[in-house]
């Protein structure tokens, strides 16, 4: 029988699903990568599924047999897929069943910062509400707005869908391939960064974190943006220069921004970001609802033990190593 080591996430009728086939060594609580017996266990493993760990090249020389690994998440940036492919491990992701919740996120922050729901509902909390409210606590529209998206893959679409059909706001990306189909559907117009910053009223970050886009959006990127825009992150902190940011809004050169990921997670306590009445900071929630945590794990479950069994994983990042 082959070996599984599953680490946080899992329910239990998934961990009796993966047992049924194989054996298993489950971690629900994984502090460390370096706890002992999770590298014990990850010594004989043949496949591992989980989400939240980095996984490094080191951890793969002490973990000899194994041959699939199935994260929880979309996002593969804690993985070394070129190692992973040198080595001829399958890496199996979760897109798809966690777009809408993810793109639903996106338009929370959306509506939150502009219409400022967490500092007024601070406001009445503090029992400030004693006349009704004026100027000085008004939001702006979000209808009829230009909504710039920055990467448009799955997560992206699903955000325009939402800002064109749903909200009537007209919708700008920069993205490595225009997407004419969507252009179609959705009256959106590709354009590139410098422009797309420049028109956009809000400001959508949906790509995924790579070499390429560490970083990607700093001080020059905020100053072009318009002094009443609106930055929102759900894809990876590390994609946006996050001490760039925390001056832009300080200095008022964007008015607000949505955050549910930040450059390091869980945030650090003494980050100013939470605290600023014009950001509405989230702890990386995109795709925590309990029906899309569920479908998550059940697709890395069906991943995992296709690819264990020599068939072809839903969904593969590194497509080589299978043709191989
Ligand atoms: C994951 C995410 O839960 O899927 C992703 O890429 O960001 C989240 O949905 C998280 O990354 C797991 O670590």
């Amino acid at each position: 029988t082959k070996r599984i080591v599953a680490f946080r996430r899992l329910k239990e009728a998934q961990l009796d699903q993966l047992r049924r086939e194989c054996h298993v060594d489950y971690f629900e609580r994984l502090d460390s990568a370096d706890d002992p017996d999770f590298r014990q266990a990850l010594s004989q493993a043949h496949g591992l599924v989980g989400a939240g760990l980095k996984i490094t090249p080191e951890m793969l020389d002490d973990a000899p047999h194994l041959e699939a690994i199935a994260s929880i998440s979309v996002g593969y940036d804690n993985y070394p897929v070129d190692e992973l492919t040198r080595r001829g491990i399958l890496l199996c992701n979760t897109p798809d069943v966690l777009t809408e919740t993810t793109a639903d996120t996106g338009f929370l922050l959306i509506m939150a910062t502009a219409r400022r729901a967490v500092e007024l509902a601070e406001f009445i909390k503090q029992g400030e509400w004693r006349e009704s409210i004026g100027e000085a606590q008004f939001g702006s529209d979000i209808h009829g707005k230009t909504l710039g998206m920055v990467g448009m893959g799955r997560i992206g679409a699903a955000i325009a869908r939402r800002g064109a059909l749903g909200f009537g706001m007209k919708v700008l990306y920069s993205n490595a391939s225009p997407k004419p189909a969507l252009d179609a559907e959705l009256g959106a117009e590709h354009r590139d960064m410098e422009t797309l910053l420049q028109e956009s009223d809000f400001v959508c970050v949906t790509v995924p974190l790579t070499a390429e886009t560490e970083h990607l959006i700093g001080e020059r990127e905020f100053a072009l943006m318009k002094s009443s825009g609106i930055f929102i992150n759900i894809a990876r902190g590390k994609v946006v220069d996050e001490a760039a940011l925390i001056a832009a809004l300080q200095d008022s050169s964007i008015h607000a921004a949505g955050l549910d990921v930040f450059e390091q997670e869980p945030l650090p306590n003494d980050s100013p970001l939470p605290h600023m009445s014009n950001v509405v900071a989230l702890p990386h929630i995109g795709s925590a609802t309990h029906e899309t945590r569920t479908a998550m794990a059940q697709r890395a479950v069906d991943n995992i033990l296709l690819a264990l069994k020599g068939e072809r994983p839903i969904s593969l990042v590194n497509e080589g190593v299978w043709k191989e």
